[in-house]
Parts: C-alpha cells; sequence; structure tokens
C-alpha cells in the first residue's frame, strides 16, 4: 500500500499508515531543520501511536481537562514524534491566558518550522510554548522523575476530592523513557519512590533500542532493567516487538489492570537508521539522515519518495475517531459529573478551579503570626515551619515534605489532620520524599505542572543536588517552593561538607528565579507571604540554622519592605547617610547592630535589608535610587557566602564581607569569630568605605 494512492485503507493498513505518517513527518523536520534526532521518532512512533489512539483519555478539543491522562516525552530528543502526534490528534491550542482557541497547537506550517525561532516546535519540548506539551523535557531522566510527582498529584487530588459517585479524578500518566533516562541517576531515585508509593497509575515504556549517542548502548549500559525495576516493586513486561500494535495492546492493558504497583513495559525496538542497509550501524545517529537516506527510507516504507510532509487522507479522521471520539466522550461524562459535584460540593469543586488557574483560596493569609522583639531570637527555619503550618491549614493544595529532613528544615506539617502521604494514604500532606533531593525536585516539578502548589526542603548545601529541577522549573515558569535551611557556616559542627559558599551566588544567576533570604522571622512571615503569590517560578527561601535577633519594628521599618525584596530598615537621621549597609539573612542583625554603634559615635549609618535581589530589580529606578542613592558611594555588604556579584550594589568602591574558602567544623561562636561576622568587622569595613569614599 503506496501512501497517497486513491484506495481505501482499513484496519492494520491504516494503522500502518498513520504510524509511518508519524515517521515521515518526524523525517522530514529533522531533514529540513538540518537538526535533531530522526531516529527515536521513528523507532517509537508504533509505541506513541497506538497508546494515543487505542489508551490515552484525552480529549484534543480540551486539552487542558483537569483529568486527562498525561503523556510525558522523556526521551525529550525524540521531540518530533510528539508535535507529529499532537497535529495529527488535532489538539488545540491553549493561549497564556489559558483560554482555549480554535487554532491548533501544532500545525503543519508549525512542524515545517521545526527548531526555528519563536515555533511551537522547539527542539525539546516545552510545556509553557506547546499546549499538548504536559512537561518540558530534554535534560534525560528529567521527565521520568516528573512523571512521578505527576502520579503523586492524581494520587492526592483523587484522595482529596472524589467522593462516592464522582470519581472526579482518575487519570494515568505514561512516561515515554529511552536508555539515557533510565541511565540517569534522578530517574532510578524517581523510580525507587514510586515503586515504594505504589503508584499504580504510573506506566514508562522503556524504549529499548539498545543505542545511545555514542553506539551500541552495552558499551556502557548493561544492567539487567527488569530486575531493577522488579526490584524497586514496579509490575515489569516486555513488548519484544515495537511494531507489535497487539502485543503493546496488551502490555498497556496490563498496566491497566494493575492496581498496587507501577508498571515498566520494556518494548524492544529498533531505532530508525533510514534505509536497511544502514540498520545495523553502530554509527552515531542523532542527526538528519540526509536526502539519500531519506528517500530510501520513504521507499522502504512505501512512501512516495518525493513527498515532503505528507498527510495521507484518512490520517486525521482516523486520529479523531480514536483519541478524539473517546477523550471527546469521556470528557463530555466527565463535565456532567462535575457540574453535579459543584451543586453537591461547591467548595470542593471551587478549589479545584481556583488550583487550575493557580489561585489562591480567600483567606489564604488568615491567621499568620507576628513575632515580638527578641534579642535572642529564633532561627529563621523556626519560623518558617511555624509560617508554613498555618498556610498549609489555609491553601489546602500546598502539599510537600523533605528529602529526610523535616525535622531540620521544620518543613513536617504538624497540625492536626495534616497526616502523611503514603501507600496506604494519598491525602496526607506531608510526603516523605526519603533521602532523594534530585527526585524531590523532579517530583515537585511534577506535581507543580498537575496544579498543586509544592514544597520541598533540604539543607541549602544540597541545592546542588536538585539544582538541574530548580533550572527546568524556572524554565518552564512553574511554582515551586524550596525550603532550604542550614544556609551558612552559621550550621556550625556539620562542617563544610555541609555549609554552602557559592549556593547563593550561583542560583541568584539562574534566570526567573526568586531567592529569598530573610532577615528575621518578622520578614520570613512576608517572605511566605512573597512567595505564595509567584505563580510562574521557583522561589528558594534560604534560613538559618542558628537562631539570630527578632528586630524591633517598632523602631525599625516594617518587615512588609520584603515585598519590595530590599528596603531601608533602619536609617540616619534625616536621611543622609554616610555609609550604606546592607545584607540579608543572618547577617542583618549585626549591620543593624553596627548602625546602633555608629550612630553612638555620629556617624550616620543606613542599613538595607534586601531578602531578594530578583525581587529589587523589578521595582522602578526610583525606588532603588531611594533604597541605595547614587551619591552615597560608602557601601558595605555582609553575606555568609561568595561575594561573587555584591559589587553590582557596594560598587568599585565598597567594602564586601563574605566567604572566600570553605567553611570548618566546629561550633558556630568559634566560626563566627575565625571568619570575621562580628559587629567589629563590619564597623571596620563602614569605616573604610567612608574613608574610600572621601
Ligand atoms: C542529562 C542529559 N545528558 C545528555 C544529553 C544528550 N543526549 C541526548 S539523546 C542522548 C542519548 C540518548 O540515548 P537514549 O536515551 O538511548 O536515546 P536514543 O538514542 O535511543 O533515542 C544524549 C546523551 C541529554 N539530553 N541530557
Ligand atoms: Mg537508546
Amino acid at each position: 500500500m503506496v501512501a497517497g494512492e486513491q484506495t481505501v485503507v482499513t484496519g492494520a493498513q491504516l494503522d500502518t499508515l498513520c504510524i509511518n505518517t508519524i515517521r515521515t513527518l518526524a523525517i522530514d523536520a529533522v531533514q529540513q531543520a538540518n537538526s535533531g534526532h530522526p531516529g527515536a521518532p521513528m523507532g517509537l512512533a508504533p509505541v506513541a501511536y497506538s497508546l494515543w489512539q487505542n489508551v490515552l483519555r484525552y480529549d484534543p478539543e480540551d486539552p487542558a481537562w483537569p483529568n486527562r491522562d498525561r503523556f510525558v516525552l522523556s526521551a525529550g530528543h525524540a521531540s518530533m514524534l510528539l508535535y507529529a502526534t499532537l497535529y495529527l490528534a488535532g489538539v488545540r491550542y491553549v493561549n497564556p491566558e489559558g483560554e482555549l482557541t480554535k487554532e491548533l497547537s501544532v500545525s503543519l506550517d508549525q512542524i515545517k518550522r521545526f527548531r526555528q525561532l519563536d515555533s511551537r516546535t522547539p527542539g525539546h519540548p516545552e510545556s509553557f510554548v506547546t499546549t499538548g506539551v504536559e512537561t518540558t523535557t530534554g535534560p534525560l531522566g528529567q521527565g521520568a522523575g516528573n512523571s512521578v510527582g505527576m502520579a503523586i498529584a492524581e494520587r492526592w487530588l483523587a484522595a482529596t476530592y472524589n467522593r462516592p459517585g464522582f470519581e472526579i479524578f482518575n487519570y494515568n500518566i505514561y512516561t515515554i523513557c529511552g536508555d539515557g533516562d533510565l541511565m540517569e541517576g534522578v530517574a532510578s531515585e524517581a523510580a525507587s519512590l514510586a515503586g515504594h508509593l505504589k503508584l499504580s497509575n504510573l506506566c514508562w515504556m522503556y524504549d529499548n533500542n539498545k543505542v545511545t549517542l555514542d553506539g551500541p548502548a552495552p558499551w556502557s549500559f548493561s544492567e539487567d532493567v527488569m530486575t531493577r525495576f522488579v526490584g524497586y516493586g514496579w509490575n515489569v513486561t516486555r513488548v519484544s516487538d515495537a511494531n507489535d500494535l497487539d502485543m503493546l495492546g496488551r502490555a498497556y492493558k496490563t498496566f491497566l489492570d494493575t492496581r498496587d504497583r507501577p508498571t515498566l513495559i520494556v518494548v524492544d525496538s529498533h531505532i530508525g537508521y533510514g534505509s536497511p542497509n544502514k540498520h545495523d550501524s553502530s554509527e552515531a545517529h542523532g542527526e538528519p539522515l540526509g536526502e539519500n537516506e531519506v528517500r530510501l527510507t520513504k521507499k522502504n516504507y512505501g512512501w512516495p519518495e518525493d513527498a515532503k510532509f505528507l498527510v495521507p487522507e484518512g490520517v486525521q479522521e482516523h486520529f479523531r475517531e480514536g483519541v478524539g471520539k473517546r477523550g471527546g466522550q469521556l470528557r463530555a461524562q466527565w463535565d456532567k459529573l462535575f457540574s453535579n459535584y459543584t451543586e453537591k460540593f461547591p467548595e470542593l469543586a471551587d478549589q479545584i478551579n481556583r488550583m487550575q488557574r493557580r489561585e489562591l483560596p480567600d483567606g489564604w493569609d488568615k491567621n499568620l503570626p507576628t513575632f515580638p522583639a527578641d534579642a535572642k531570637g529564633i532561627a529563621t527555619r523556626e519560623s518558617a515551619g511555624k509560617v508554613l503550618n498555618v498556610l498549609a491549614q489555609n491553601v489546602p493544595w500546598l502539599i510537600g515534605g523533605s528529602a529526610d529532613l523535616g525535622n531540620s528544615n521544620k518543613t513536617t506539617l504538624k497540625y492536626e489532620g495534616a497526616g502523611n502521604f503514603s501507600a496506604t494514604s494519598y491525602g496526607g500532606k506531608n510526603l516523605h520524599f526519603g533521602v532523594r533531593e534530585h527526585a524531590m525536585g523532579a517530583a515537585m516539578n511534577g506535581m507543580s505542572v498537575s496544579k498543586l502548589r509544592p514544597f520541598g526542603g533540604t539543607f541549602f548545601n544540597f541545592s546542588d543536588y536538585l539544582r538541574p529541577t530548580i533550572r527546568l522549573a524556572a524554565l518552564m515558569e512553574t511554582p515551586v517552593i524550596h525550603v532550604f535551611t542550614h544556609d551558612s557556616i552559621g550550621l556550625g559542627e556539620d562542617g563544610p561538607t555541609h555549609q554552602p559558599i557559592e549556593q547563593l551566588a550561583s542560583l541568584r544567576a539562574v534566570p526567573n528565579t526568586v531567592v529569598l533570604r530573610p532577615g528575621d522571622a518578622n520578614e520570613v512571615v512576608e517572605a511566605w507571604k512573597l512567595a505564595m503569590h509567584i505563580s510562574h517560578g521557583p522561589v528558594l527561601l534560604v534560613l538559618s540554622r542558628q537562631a539570630i535577633p527578632t528586630l524591633d519594628r517598632s523602631k525599625y521599618a516594617s518587615a512588609a519592605g520584603v515585598g519590595k525584596g530590599a528596603y531601608v530598615l533602619a536609617d540616619a537621621p534625616g536621611g543622609k547617610p554616610a555609609v550604606i549597609l546592607m545584607a540579608s539573612g543572618s547577617e542583618l542583625y549585626l549591620c543593624v547592630d553596627a548602625h546602633e554603634k555608629l550612630k553612638a559615635e555620629g556617624v550616620n549609618a543606613r542599613v538595607v535589608s534586601m531578602p531578594s535581589w530578583e525581587i529589587f530589580e523589578k521595582q522602578d529606578a526610583a525606588y532603588k535610587e531611594s533604597v541605595l542613592p547614587s551619591s552615597v558611594m560608602a557601601r558595605v555588604s555582609v553575606e555568609l557566602g561568595a561575594t561573587l556579584g555584591w559589587e553590582r550594589y557596594v560598587g568599585l568602591k565598597g567594602q564586601m564581607i563574605g566567604m572566600h574558602r570553605f567553611g570548618a567544623s566546629a561550633p558556630w561562636k568559634d566560626l563566627q569569630k575565625k571568619f570575621g561576622f562580628t559587629t567589629d568587622i563590619v564597623l571596620d569595613a563602614a569605616r573604610k568605605a567612608i574613608a574610600a569614599a572621601k
């Protein structure tokens, strides 16, 4: 059967025609872009096709339907597989305002513009660009990790919102991953967590094509994947030929029938190398086939050799009859169900609706504490834990946990009814991610694209272990809240392996990421409030282990200034400072102390609290000038971290007090002296800065 001929095809032939359409669209798009991976989409086309056409509960007419099945392409380099499928299924575009449009998310024109500037078909799938892309993938392993968070989210939503006769949430998550994904640590951590939590709504399809970029996969990968996943507590099944749609169908059925654990389907496939003579070649793939190979490959598929971007008659209709019809019916039934649910349970329905729009419930900030002035004070991790415990009661879908440090991070929700999230209680709000920081970050991203507001805690130093997930949250503009405690050498005895130095500077360099390091308990309250309002990117709360004074707000400015990123906390009389002292977090009180001592000496010093550079940079020029007047050149910054970047605020004549080496293992009091984080050092720097500015 040659595509393009005017014969009516049905059944298996039509399936093959659809699969080869996906394949040839991928080939043509990659060839036209002269960039990208054609092989993976060619090999995986039957896997994606049979899932979408026969299994996925997804309505292309309403891709934001909350109860849709999720499809994640963790092998993001196979992006054309996803784009071709979205096009053929006729998935509609949802605009940035969240409105469903009549437009296709991916049109044939967009496929022709694969990997071009401002197209909806970027090199790797970007969820914020292309409707139907559930999460941003490309860095291998991340999509797999995200899918575990999506499965957690579905389980929590079902346990929290379903009522007898009202199964509002019962969707599944399907993930295609390759050898690369399964080699990555993050996917291994995530698979371990998923098995432990018995997430039976999760199905990974492993593209066992025995090849990676360098050559045969066995050059670097020889473990028994099936046994490994059995060990994780997964159900494992195998499809020995990716082109066998019946066998694939049976594997999906096995998944759907498995109620007590996640499923791994190992799919033996051959990566598309073009014509058969190239098939067993181990030469590098991951590049366009070249015009000649394109022709040979098409010939091999029974495709017109000269046709480009050919979509034979009947293919789109077939998708409409399959996934389109099934999804449309299911979604219509769900709409009816949800409308009855809204009548019966208006408050729950309201929560679900607000969640979808990333809004907060009314009264989300009620009962928040204020902290009285206290010279001894309280660690910012402590005050943050108190605030979180209030917020989590006000915002039902604020849920999270830590990577085995709940008691240290103070992220445990202790109020009655908070509960633990476990395989036997999916409605709990306390997640135990275990010592799996990277999977925690990836799962948080998956929860976030599922519209929950996840938080996760670990020591600030171990932000390095989940950093790739922060970057992805920033890129895909999803709000996750990282609670990083033990934020400096102030943690003391655990020593330099645990003491962050460069983390503040390096995380401040990540675009669309808000780093918030509040300077006392009341700044913590404001920092959390700010965090709850940030709905398009990650927020990193950076908190102390050690107690720091709670400042007297009747004497100094209100902590509400945190909302502007930086503010004048204490000023010289008449507002004409001789020197500006600025700090974030646990060093703020040193500046306040120095300010008081300088005042006694008749020196006018202004203290600027700077919990967030990113938020401060968003303010208008007049505000920034009012906080840091350009006429005042004598400036000092104090922060228990690398000084990199503070030049921006202290200028060439300023003084920067920070850490220039790794810390040391000792009680904090001793470290404070050794590394010079005392009022005296600040005073000394202030005098130097004043002298230099003259
Ligand atoms: C974290 C990460 N490291 C490296 C890459 C570059 N990369 C893209 S595809 C690939 C090989 C993938 O092999 P496999 O997962 O088996 O996919 P296949 O080549 O079989 O399609 C690599 C190393 C990446 N995308 N992400
Ligand atoms: Mg492979």
